[in-house]
């Protein structure tokens, strides 16, 4: 069996924090995981190497469902985002020796190739309407076929999703949480004109997609589907919190735009009743935070029972190891709909040298033995971590609200 004789977790900020869990087996074999829960790095970081990794040493590398378990079962205390960030850790880079053990890319062991590639959306956003149309156009003359639109709502300072840099959006953005301020009833007024414009000015060919960042109610949210049904979005997505699920079946009474949701819940029972009452139609969960390969497969599987597709989440934050996963992950499952793609700096791409491709609008994770992505300890080193918080919101009154 390949023993498992040590483990280690990487902590490195090449432009953003990463954590990764670096695991070695008796013959050399190496596999990676990654770990990072933006803004709350270092808690994953300890759980895991004051928790986990003294529990993995002599484990056999092949029993990846048993470490699963063990791991699941075995705190007492389950799920939650820093918890099940740790075993994604360790699942990720269970299934990385797995592959490369078996001399294969990841997803021959996941079922083999069920598409030739992956489509993958990108972030068009800007100060005002024609600006983000604009970056649209950028990214469809890059063969983008899927594009996410986020504009600035007049009247606030600043905008979730909406960047000071042209390329890469990376809100986690200082060391202590950056104040913002929010208006439903402005944000409300202007997105629909941002769709209409983009319908115009793009055509029909390419797919658009919103995110709404968490921030309406229910009916809200209904109303901001109605308003959006002319434009034919192909998602409007996490249009309110969604710990209370049974919210959804007011959105979903009230509107005919499709609606996705999940990238930060962290278990299948966080989507459980969206997917059995038929709530959503893109489950966005991924990798990293809902418990890796191996509970992300029981996740589509059950949406797949109900007519809802992949659509992971893969913004910066998701490391390039996340990033290979999720398309071996894509590859491979019936239901995939869509992946979410933000470039990582260069940085980044060079602590993490990896095999996966962009091009014309899809990606593929590449053919090399596991999951394709390897780090570099010496240049990860040059990084230090620097604590960064994502931003925090209020209300004009000054009330507290969703960032
Ligand atoms: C998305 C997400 C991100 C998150 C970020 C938080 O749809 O890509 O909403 O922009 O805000 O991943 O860490
Ligand atoms: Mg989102």
């Amino acid at each position: 069996m390949p023993r498992i004789v040590a483990a280690r977790v990487i902590v490195t900020c090449p432009g953003r924090n990463f954590v990764t869990l670096r695991i070695e087996t008796a013959d050399g074999v190496h596999g990676l995981g990654d770990a990072t829960l933006n803004g709350r790095e270092l808690a994953v970081a300890s759980y895991l190497s004051d928790h986990l990794i003294p529990c993995l040493i002599g484990r056999d590398a092949h029993q990846i469902e048993d470490a699963w378990q063990y791991f699941y079962r075995g705190a007492y205390w389950r799920r939650g985002p820093v918890g099940m960030a740790a075993i994604a850790a360790i699942d990720t880079a269970l299934w990385d020796i797995k592959a490369k053990i078996a001399g294969l890319p990841l997803y021959q062991l996941l079922g083999g190739a069920s598409r030739t590639e992956v489509m993958v959306y990108g972030h068009a956003n800007g100060k005002t309407i024609e600006e983000t149309i604009d970056q649209a156009r950028s990214y469809i003359e890059q063969g983008y076929k899927a594009v996410r639109l986020q504009s600035a709502v007049p009247g606030l300072s600043s905008t979730y999703g909406v960047s000071k840099d042209r390329l890469f959006y990376e809100p986690a953005d200082a060391d202590i949480p950056t104040e913002t301020v929010w208006s439903t009833p402005a944000y409300l007024r202007s997105v629909p004109a941002l769709f209409e414009a983009a319908r115009d000015k793009l055509g029909w060919a390419v797919h658009l997609l919103h995110d709404v960042h968490h921030r309406l109610t229910p009916i809200e949210a209904g109303r901001l589907g109605k308003d959006l049904e002319a434009s034919r979005l192909f998602w409007l997505e996490d249009a309110t919190p969604a710990e209370n699920q049974a919210a959804f079946r007011l959105i979903r009474a009230h509107t005919t735009t499709p609606l996705a949701v999940g990238e930060v819940f962290n278990s299948i029972w966080d989507c459980k009743q969206l997917i059995e009452e038929q709530l959503i139609d893109y489950i966005r969960t991924t990798v990293v935070h809902a418990g890796g390969i191996t509970h992300l497969r029981k996740v589509a599987a059950l949406a797949d029972l109900y007519n809802v597709r992949t659509g992971c989440h893969g913004a910066t934050d998701l490391s390039p190891v996340t990033m290979a996963a999720a398309l071996h992950f894509d590859l491979s499952v019936p239901n995939f709909g869509i992946q979410e793609y933000m470039r990582h700096t260069a940085e980044t791409d060079a602590v993490f040298p990896h095999h996966y491709r962009f091009a014309g609008g899809c990606m593929h994770p590449g053919e090399a033995a596991g999951l394709g992505v390897d780090i570099d300890e010496a240049a990860a080193a040059t990084f230090p971590y620097r604590r960064a918080y994502l931003p925090v919101s209020r209300l004009e009154d000054g009330s507290m609200f969703n960032w």
